[in-house]
């Protein structure tokens, strides 16, 4: 069983169900898989909702709100769905644009001054799979999750993606524990920072090219919990999200989670990146010049509930939601149904005792003095005793809005008055 708290068989089953219905339904629109690459091209008519070129899996507008090269999941299609997210429904974000690449010809490379022999090893596809696997499930989320309430609730608008609350999801992962790769590679005592890094296309900033997609972990985050994954809900690892390997970093910002892994330098001195560096640190007015690194993810929570619902006065409704924290498991979540003049426990989902995140719900019949607009809000608090504070501090670029999100929704009226 995946160390990770992964209680809800049934629920996987189910998901794996549908998942493996939607590849038939692939397969039977679409030309056969290139069978070494584990490719899977678009269906027939693909192209209608493939707004983002950049992506390869199709983007129906009822799943995904998709921003430039980027495709955030919609929480309010996320209602009902099991724990995981399905891969066709998993977020997508791109520096650049989804490879093709051939696992037959493929090799991960590790190499570098903090190996006993610094030309390091060499390993195939073949050679991955072969190695001892581990099963976990965890959320990949990206820093700036989040970031378009910086300017919609605090007005003060951040710099990159405008993500609501869905640049997260949570899968089962199975691979390597990057361990047993350093390990085999010949790690030696010394050794300080591991960088993976990236076959995608480098990247182009202002002119200047940046290199590959690369960002160092220090050496104890690298042992401890990161896996070297090729599957995802039971499938091999889906173009979008990192086929044929990618790391998979627990509880860290989602750029610590490389995609489309190719070399790993280890190295017996700090290693550096635009993406330890430039980007996803915290600078602006109240961040010192030499803020460190982003590495863990806080606490925050979401309604599976369309922005600006209508809801029934009169009618019992059960707001259902999840909330998650890159620290610790989550501890309890209270739900405002009054812009946070009153507070609710929320019924926490029993089986959802993991690192990633929990759902809940909480009843409500709102009554025919409540109509006209209102504010919903949900607030967790991890095991650590985090709690999602109301505001946050600003950050340039937008990274960790962790505070409470005001979900907007209007109260109808009764059905005698419709
Ligand atoms: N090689 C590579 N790895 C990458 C990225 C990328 O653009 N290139 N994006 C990172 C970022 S910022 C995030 S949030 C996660 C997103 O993973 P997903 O697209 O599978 O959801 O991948 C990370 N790994
Ligand atoms: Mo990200």
């Amino acid at each position: 069983m995946p160390a990770a708290g992964w209680n809800d068989e049934a629920a996987y089953d189910a998901e794996r169900a549908v998942s493996r219905r939607r590849v038939l339904q692939l397969l039977a629109a679409a030309p056969p898989l290139l069978a070494t690459s584990g490719w899977l091209p678009p269906p027939a008519g693909a192209q209608a909702v493939q707004a983002a070129p950049t992506i390869v899996k199709p983007l129906p507008p009822e799943w995904f709100n998709v921003l430039g090269t980027n495709a955030e999941m919609r929480w309010d299609a996320f209602r009902g769905q099991g724990f995981t997210v399905p891969n066709e429904r998993f977020f997508v974000r791109n520096h650049t644009s989804t490879p093709a690449i051939d696992a037959e010809s493929w090799r991960l490379q590790v190499f570098g001054s903090g190996l006993r022999r610094p030309e390091g090893i060499s390993l195939s596809y073949r050679d991955l799979r072969r190695m001892r696997s581990r099963t976990v499930i965890e959320a990949v989320e990206c820093a700036g999750n989040g970031r378009r309430f910086f300017r919609d609730q605090q007005g003060t608008p951040a710099a990159g993606t405008s993500w609501s609350l869905g640049a997260i999801g949570v899968a089962r992962w199975k691979g390597v524990p990057l361990a047993d790769i350093l390990d085999r590679a010949g790690l030696r005592p010394t050794a300080v920072d591991v960088m993976p890094e990236g076959l995608d296309a480098t990247v182009v900033s202002g002119g200047v090219d940046q290199g590959h997609v690369r960002r160092p972990l220090p050496v104890g985050k690298a042992l401890d919990d990161v896996l070297v994954a090729y599957e995802m809900n039971g499938e091999p690892l889906p173009p979008d999200h990192g086929f044929p390997a990618r790391l998979v970093v627990p509880g860290w910002v989602g750029i610590a989670s490389i995609k489309w892994l190719g070399r790993i330098e280890v190295a017996d001195q700090p290693l550096f990146s635009p993406w330890n560096t430039t980007s996803y640190r915290m600078t602006g007015p109240t961040y010192p010049p030499d803020s460190p690194p982003l590495t863990t993810q806080l606490v925050k929570s979401a309604f599976e509930l369309p922005w600006d619902a209508t809801l029934p006065a009169g009618e019992r409704t059960v707001l259902h939601g999840r909330s998650w924290s890159g620290v610790a498991p989550i501890r309890r979540v209270d739900v405002s149904l009054d812009d946070g003049a009153t507070w609710r426990p929320a019924h926490l989902h029993h089986s959802d005792r993991g690192r990633s995140w929990t759902r809940w719900s909480v009843p409500w019949t709102p009554r025919s003095g409540d109509a006209g607009p209102r504010r919903l809000i949900a607030r967790a608090t991890d095991r650590t005793g985090a709690t999602q504070p109301a505001t946050v501090p600003f950050n340039d670029a937008g990274y960790q809005f962790w505070a409470t999100v005001r979900h907007p929704i209007t109260v109808g009226g009764t059905r005698a008055d419709r």
